[in-house]
């Protein structure tokens, strides 16, 4: 019998993890023969969630979930960690400024990376989730200098998913006839999602687009109206529909990111926040999306791509606000 996987979910207690942890326990993220030991991260106030979900956890009675344990000290949590998906953060309320959420941030993820640094497993892989996704992998990172840069990512999963799923209604096919669709720079409205170089079917996206829409520039011009916004602001569109935000696609975001991480992508590239050693012009240090590829051993950014002015543009307008998140934390000491 192998040896379980240690997975250790921070936030366990909140609605991602919920939608989370039973996928983890099923196998989903990391294959049907990868028994998984679930370490549950939550503060005071969320452990009685958390509790919830190991209960419900063990009624449904899976072959690979080898032990549930909770609890609100980080160095118990991420103790011989393999995968540590950070989803626990503190979320914007009234009156909060770019800078108090920063720094209120740092005072999670810095500890957090510090005690990763301390006690995780030396393969350890770490998922950023919660926001500002970026910028908090990048003070984990920080905070972690024994644990190689390369392992801690932020999600733009689902924002490259959310891009697949609407080329897919524009061009009504199923979302895997796409291939190559990539997310740049932050997870956030200033992301550029990117379908140069995609394809539906073998066949350029550009093309299908202009073929659909009546032409070149009517497929361009729905692309900027359209579908960058509408990919870049999606999770304001679902609060505004569903009353709160995102939990089981950024769920499924975050088991497919891992999955492909340590399994390695088939279908083309896919994208993920990575800590930059200055590809594409982007500073090094910034944990910025780019398209990347996994042969199991974790991402390597696609290199090579040519970058329209307009695709450069954007692209710059991003890093530019992780340059500033980054700055802002240097400010505060933490970096
Ligand atoms: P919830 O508020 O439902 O759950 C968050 C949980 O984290 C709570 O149970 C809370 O007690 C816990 N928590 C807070 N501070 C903690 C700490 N220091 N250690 C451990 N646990 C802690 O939020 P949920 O909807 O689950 O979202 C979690 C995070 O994901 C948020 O920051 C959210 O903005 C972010 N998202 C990121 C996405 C991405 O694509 N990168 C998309 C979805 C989501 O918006």
């Amino acid at each position: 019998n192998a040896t379980p996987t240690t997975v250790t979910v921070t936030g366990a207690g909140g609605q991602i993890g919920y939608a989370l942890l039973f996928r983890i326990a099923g196998g989903a993220m990391l294959g049907p023969d990868r028994p998984v030991r679930l370490r549950l991260l939550e503060i005071p106030q969320g452990i009685a969630a958390a509790e919830g979900a190991a209960l419900e956890l063990q009624d449904c009675a899976f072959p690979l979930l080898r032990g549930v344990e909770i609890t609100d000290d980080p160095r118990t949590a991420f103790d011989g960690a393999n995968v540590a998906l950070l989803v626990g953060a503190r979320p914007r309320t009234a009156g909060m400024e770019r800078g108090d959420l920063l720094a209120a941030n740092a005072g999670i993820f810095g500890p957090q990376g510090a005690a990763l640094n301390e006690v995780a497993a030396d393969d350890v892989h770490v998922l950023v989730v919660g926001n500002p996704a970026n910028t908090n992998a990048l003070i984990a990172a920080a905070s972690a200098p024994d644990i190689p840069q390369d392992r801690f990512h932020a999600l733009t999963r689902l924002d490259h998913d959310r891009a697949l799923g609407q080329l897919a209604v524009a061009l009504d096919v199923p979302a895997d006839a796409i291939r190559d669709v990539a997310i740049w720079g932050n997870h956030s409205a200033t992301q550029f999602p990117d379908v140069a170089h995609a394809t539906v079917d073998g066949r350029p996206v550009l093309d299908a687009l202009a073929d659909r829409l009546g032409g070149r520039d009517r497929a361009a011009a729905w692309l900027d109206d359209e579908f960058i916004p509408r990919v870049a602001k999606r999770g304001a569109e679902i609060i505004a529909v569903r009353g709160s935000s995102s939990a089981a696609s950024a769920a499924n975001a975050a088991i497919s990111h891992v999955r492909d991480a340590v399994l390695g992508t088939t279908a083309g590239w896919t994208s993920a926040a990575v800590v930059s050693r200055g590809e594409y012009g982007v500073p090094e240090g910034l944990v910025s999306s780019f398209p990347v590829t996994s042969d199991g051993s974790g991402y390597r950014i696609v290199e090579g791509l040519e970058l329209d002015a307009r695709g450069r543009a954007r692209l710059d307008a991003s890093v530019a606000e992780l340059a500033a998140e980054r700055d802002a934390v240097r400010e505060m000491g933490v970096l």
